[in-house]
């Protein structure tokens, strides 16, 4: 995924007491940044046609089940092992590294700005393509709407792929300042930094003339500032000293956007986007003279650096020697791994076709493996005089609780190679 999209980055001139200093930079990203489109075709699925429990789940108030979510149809691709996450609400709960932060980012904002920040914590993660990408200015070939990168129900319905997917509602219906966090959900990549469920908390602050009138500057300036204060002095609350620094970035529903990155296990960590809010959802808000700062922060990302946590799988471990280690209220806690047990590396080469799409292979990585998939790593690439381009994923498989067998981890590879070969028309070399 991340070869297909490309986002300038530079940084920004503006020093500050904690920002790094560094050239210019561009790198490869995914998510809601990317400018380049790509709607590859549907991955072929097989999907069991086991009966399907009817159990109901409760998300924000609305009554959900399997049916609802995973379909046999064309224009539904949420896989079973997305499911099972759904409801989950990992933020919510106060002894967990994720509701531990959530708190600690609402004390940093009820005390300076007085309790005027709304919170939302419980929002359905299953919004309208309307909410989750038109209400927000996403164009209609925007590579993140691709069913390369989201999870969508049907055509009109999709898991919400970040919490800015809230954004115009709570405008309209007159909310000035808030937060919202939740679940999100993304055909990503696999490594240690992204997971296909994850959460974020979006924050907006909207201003009104008479806030920046007196200041010398125009209001896009000054909600600019304001949220870069904002979001810096957030950063001192959470972690005193620590290395980062601001990258302009560009997303379709801030200008100017930027993105903040902390220096973390010997490199730059993406850990927010934020900007100021496109004119434009304002004023269908009914806000028409005003300006918004808005940001979404990945709450995983944070909490690593935070708490230590050097994978981030480990969020959904159940096993008590990493739950027992936080308690709520408990910023200050560093992880103390329990055990690493050995990676087991597996290299698979097949020669792709103009359908092969990375997310599409780890897709079918995590549904056979799960969690014990560590990493999957294109380390191999090349053309040969036909024109046939040959692609070598080393794929690492790894359980952060015990030592896997030899046959296990063989019976996981046969079984993703007879999946890659069954469903995405590539050929194994
Ligand atoms: C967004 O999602 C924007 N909605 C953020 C935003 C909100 C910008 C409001 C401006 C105004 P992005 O795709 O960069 O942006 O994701 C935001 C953050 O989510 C990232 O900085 C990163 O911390 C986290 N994130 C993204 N993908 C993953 C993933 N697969 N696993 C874990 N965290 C992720
Ligand atoms: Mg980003």
């Amino acid at each position: 995924m991340a070869a297909l999209t490309f986002a300038h980055h530079m940084l920004l001139s503006k020093p500050s007491f904690f920002l790094h200093s560094t050239k210019t930079i561009a790198k490869t990203t995914n998510g809601l940044n990317a400018f380049i489109s790509a709607s590859p075709p549907f991955l072929r699925r097989h999907k069991s046609t086991q009966t399907i429990a009817s159990s109901l789940l409760e998300l924000g108030g609305v009554q959900i089940s399997k049916q609802d979510v995973v379909k046999d149809e064309p224009t539904n691709n949420v896989p079973d092992l997305i499911f099972t996450k759904l409801g989950l609400q990992l933020h919510r709960r106060d002894n967990h590294p994720l509701g531990i932060l959530k708190n600690a980012i609402y004390e940093y904002f009820d005390s300076n700005y007085n309790n005027q920040f709304n919170k939302f914590d419980d929002l359905c993660p299953i919004v309208t393509t309307k909410e989750n990408f038109d209400e927000v200015l996403v164009p209609a070939d925007h590579v993140s709407r691709s069913y390369n990168d989201t999870y969508y129900i049907d055509a009109g319905t999709v898991l919400r792929c970040h919490t800015s997917a809230h954004q115009a509602d709570l405008l309209r219906k007159g909310y000035t300042n808030f937060l919202v966090t939740g679940d999100v959900y993304r055909r990503d990549s696999i490594d240690s930094t992204h997971y296909p469920v994850f959460h974020q908390m979006e924050g907006v602050r909207v201003f009104s003339p008479n806030d920046w009138n007196d200041s010398g500057m125009d209001g896009t300036l000054y909600a600019a500032n304001d949220l870069k204060a904002c979001l810096e002095g957030l950063a001192r609350h959470l972690f005193g000293a620590v290395e980062m620094r601001w990258v302009d970035s560009y997303f379709p529903f801030t200008n100017p956007s930027f993105e903040l990155e902390i220096y973390f296990q010997e490199k730059w960590l993406e850990v927010l986007g934020c900007g100021v809010m496109e004119q434009e959802i304002l004023k269908r808000g009914g806000n028409t003279d005003n300006v918004a700062w808005a940001f979404g922060l990945g709450l995983e990302r944070l909490a690593m650096v935070l708490f230590d946590i050097p994978d981030i799988r480990l969020f959904w471990s159940t096993d008590k020697r990493f739950t027992s280690q936080f308690t709520k209220g408990q910023l200050g806690i560093k992880f103390k791994p329990f055990s690493k047990y050995p990676p087991c590396y597996k290299d698979m080469s097949f020669w792709i076709n103009d359908s092969f799409t990375e997310n599409n292979l780890c897709e079918i990585v995590r549904g056979v493996a799960g969690d014990l998939a560590e990493e999957v790593q294109l380390i191999d690439n090349f053309t040969n005089k036909k024109g046939m381009t040959s692609h070598c994923y080393r794929i690492t498989y790894r359980s952060m609780e015990r030592s896997l067998t030899d046959e296990e981890i063989n019976e996981l590879q046969w079984n993703v190679r007879d999946q890659v070969q069954g469903q995405m028309d590539v050929e194994l070399r």
